[in-house]
């Protein structure tokens, strides 16, 4: 068979400790295939150029069959040349005693500027998942200063808040987490998220479904504990290892990204960060807001006609409170 020809992908933050674990799980051929050669194009700051070289004589010494080239650059008009799919994993972390507002003012500096290059010479149709904090509203000025891209190219990574929520509901019901599907993250990747099990089943190996409302018995801690758990899981990770989640969020965007690429399976559906048109369980337009999805040949379909309890409801209305906060502090900062 003719080897498939290799595609652009570009992960920024290259340096960092999630595109540490990231980039193996692309180049071994767990996101595009394994049987798609890929040219890598890595981006960081300037003073980082050293340790992304590092980065790449061990992607050298992996001897990866799949990697075509490397380009590592920090230039974001080099980076993102011809672009299928980007991965912007960089950011500005939260300092100390940083306010919000002030993470949401040096990123949306950033996100502009990457959203304009991207414009400039990326392919129209790449496929652009947003990593680096705050995600959805970085997700949302990228896509401002990309005109000529159309918006549903554009999402924000909430796929790991999902598989917390799934490994924490198996744990639970005592099943594998494989076996625990549609379970919802509505809104931004922050404390504010919900996630909902309302029309989430637990698939035995006959194929049956049973609710996991029914499968857990508890709905107490499914609307209390279990909620809490997952908004602030990211900080239980950090106390514990001192670090922020790396290994789990790389394997979370990998996964993002492949099911992008390779379509979800019938009956399931995933969660992430898309731009709202105002036509969709009452979530006012122009803010990405995470929503249950299907996928086929590439386009993200959000899934309709789910029934919103009044609990459910009350939580989607707080996110999205959120999201358009920071949709107003952020596009004021940059425009
Ligand atoms: P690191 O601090 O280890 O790495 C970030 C890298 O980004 C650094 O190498 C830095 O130099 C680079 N960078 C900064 N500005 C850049 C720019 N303008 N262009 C290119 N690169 C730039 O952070 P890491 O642990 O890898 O996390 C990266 C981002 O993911 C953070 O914003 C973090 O908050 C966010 N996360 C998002 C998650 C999500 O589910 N959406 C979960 C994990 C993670 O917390």
């Amino acid at each position: 068979m003719a080897q498939k020809e290799p595609i652009n992908v570009c992960v920024t933050g290259a340096a960092g400790q999630i595109a540490y674990s990231l980039l193996p799980l692309i180049c071994r051929g767990n996101v595009f295939g394994e049987d798609q050669p890929v040219n890598l194009h890595l981006l960081d700051i300037t003073p980082m150029m050293g340790t992304v070289n590092g980065v790449i004589m061990e992607l050298s010494d992996c001897a990866f069959e799949l990697v075509n080239k490397i380009v590592a650059t920090d230039d974001p008009m080099v980076a993102f040349k011809d672009c299928d799919a980007a991965m912007l994993v960089g950011a500005m972390p939260r300092r100390e005693g940083m306010l919000r507002k002030d993470l949401l003012e040096k990123n949306a500096g950033i996100f502009k500027v990457q959203g304009a290059a991207l414009d400039k010479v990326a392919k129209k149709t790449v496929r652009v998942v947003v990593v680096g904090n705050p995600a959805n509203t970085n997700a949302l000025v990228t896509s401002e200063f990309a005109p000529s891209i159309p918006k549903s190219q554009f999402t924000a990574l909430t796929h790991l808040d999902q598989s917390r929520a799934r490994a924490m509901v198996a744990e639970r019901a005592g099943v594998n987490t494989s076996q625990v599907k549609n379970v919802i993250i509505w809104g931004n990747h922050s404390s504010t998220q919900y996630p909902d099990v309302e029309h989430a089943v637990i698939v035995s190996a006959d194929g049956a479904r049973t609710s996991v409302k029914k499968a857990v018995g508890d709905e107490a801690w499914l609307h209390g504990d279990f909620i809490k758990a997952v908004q602030t899981r990211g900080a239980a990770v950090i106390k514990a290892r001192k670090l922020s989640s790396a290994m789990s969020a790389a394997k979370a965007v990998a996964d993002h990204m492949h099911v992008w690429w390779h379509g979800t399976k019938e009956g399931e559906f995933t969660s992430m960060g898309v731009m709202t048109d105002g036509s969709k369980y009452g979530i006012n337009a122009g803010i990405v807001f995470s929503m249950p999805v299907t996928i086929k040949d590439g386009v993200i379909s959000v899934v309709e006609g789910l029934e919103i309890s009044d609990f459910s409801r009350d939580k989607m209305r707080a996110t999205e409170h959120e999201l358009q906060q920071e949709r107003e502090t952020a596009l004021k900062i940059v425009q």
